[in-house]
């Protein structure tokens, strides 16, 4: 069976004019209307492919064909939101590739072993609502549904106001399909694979991630009358900060990442000092005796912040997961896959969380990336180019068909 590429790119570009930005990126953040149009248009390419649609509590979105022992799917996925200058690719080329996958057993009238499903998780990106990669969380058991439904964006609205407004509140339980496999296709978004010059990575696992988001509380005051020995500055002890997960990622040593992404001065005025800064931390680390130290030295660095300035701190964890490693046969099916189908590889834990570290709590699970250019993501400027993107959905299909066809017993322990 050969795979219908063209159809990928058109739909890719498709996808890619719902919630365009002006600088050409991609703004569909999750359960906006532009969300929901990306939604819809997912859907009726899933409808013209003539799958079984179902959507769960979460709002999550299940496109399957039956197979000729239908049951617990061979799934594939990932999402359509965006963060909010997002690339074309991120998440959208996994989802359009899987259900690629399918149409291509549709086109050649081949019904599969298993039932194979395409799965659109709602909200990974966890930019409005925390945390990240929430609609597989919860279908892989970690967290409620009603905890979820109650979380409330950084715009002010529940998710469950949000999936009711956009109308992707569905009824089916979350979690109910059982998944016998799960591959999930995904551009690298870091430098490793065009470094190597290697057209495939084979995902061992996914670091984990850690974030916060801190408050400092000092005093706002008059910029021109206040004496700086009796400023309590809360941006000037953010910005201690800012400089600080720098130096912990340097103390840690290599492997460790650290961003300040937000940074939200109040009363954010050019005459006043600023009295409070909401601000966040984003730690990363493959290994997770390291990402707990780097945790211990911020809470560290914070303490002492708030003692020299003299301002008080509110600290709140929104995301906590461990470091996640991917089945091993599934792992080695993809190496011998890419190989078999003449494509240099590189093995590469993946920087970047997915939906695939939470369906490896549920099934045997891994993933398949293709390079980014000079490594950029969540950037308008996000590209792959045509025959990478090409590679990587032919050893997508040609993994699944394996998976299909038992390759792999993915029940032996
Ligand atoms: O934050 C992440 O790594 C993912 O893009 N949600
Ligand atoms: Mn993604
Ligand atoms: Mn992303």
């Amino acid at each position: 069976m050969k795979i219908n590429t063209s159809r990928i790119h058109s739909r890719i570009e498709a996808l890619a004019k719902v919630g365009k930005t002006s600088d050409g990126g991609s703004r569909r953040i999750a359960l906006t209307d532009d969300d929901k149009a990306g939604r819809d248009l997912l859907i009726s390419w899933m409808e013209k492919t003539g799958l079984d649609i179902k959507i769960d509590q979460l709002g999550n979105i299940f496109g399957t064909l039956k197979g000729k022992n239908s049951g617990s799917p061979v799934m594939m996925g990932s999402h359509i939101d965006t963060v909010g200058n997002g690339g074309h690719l991120d998440g959208c080329y996994g989802v359009i590739s899987g259900l690629e996958v399918i149409a291509t057993y549709v086109d050649h009238n081949e019904v599969p072993e298993h039932d194979l499903c395409v799965a659109i998780f709602t909200n990974e990106e966890g930019v409005r609502f925390q945390p990240d990669m929430l609609g597989s969380l919860v279908y892989a058991g970690g967290m409620s549904v009603g905890e979820a439904h109650e979380i409330v964006s950084t715009d002010g609205k529940t998710l469950l106001e949000e999936l009711i407004r956009t109308k992707y509140l569905g009824h089916m339980e979350c979690g109910s399909i059982i998944t016998h496999a799960y591959i999930e296709l995904h551009i690298e978004q870091g430098p490793v694979l065009e470094n190597n010059n290697t057209f495939i990575g084979v995902v061992e696992g996914v670091q984990g991630i850690s974030w916060h988001s801190i408050t400092f509380k000092g005093q706002s005051n008059h910029a021109g009358t206040t004496p700086m020995n009796m400023r309590k500055d809360a941006a000037y002890a953010a910005s201690k900060l800012v400089v600080a997960v720098r130096e912990i990622t340097e103390e840690i040593g290599v492997g460790q990442v650290g961003t300040v992404g937000v940074i939200t001065p109040k009363p954010n005025l050019i005459n006043v000092v600023p009295g409070e800064v909401q601000m966040t931390v984003d730690l990363r680390n493959i290994d997770e005796e390291k990402l707990k130290a780097a945790e211990f030295l911020l809470k560290e660095v914070i303490d002492y912040i708030c003692i020299e300035e003299g301002v008080k701190v509110e600290i709140e964890q929104l995301v906590r997961f461990e470091p996640v490693v991917f089945d091993e046969k599934i792992v080695e099916l993809i190496a011998d896959t890419a190989e078999e189908n003449g494509y240099f590889y590189t093995r590469l834990n993946s920087g970047a969380g997915h939906d695939a570290q939470m369906m490896a709590r549920i099934c045997p699970a891994a993933m398949i990336f293709v390079p980014s250019r000079d490594g950029i993501s969540h950037n308008p400027r996000e590209y792959t180019a045509t025959e990478l993107l090409d590679a990587g959905a032919e050893v997508l299909l040609k993994a699944i068909q394996k998976i299909d066809q038992g390759d792999i017993n993915t029940n032996a322990s």
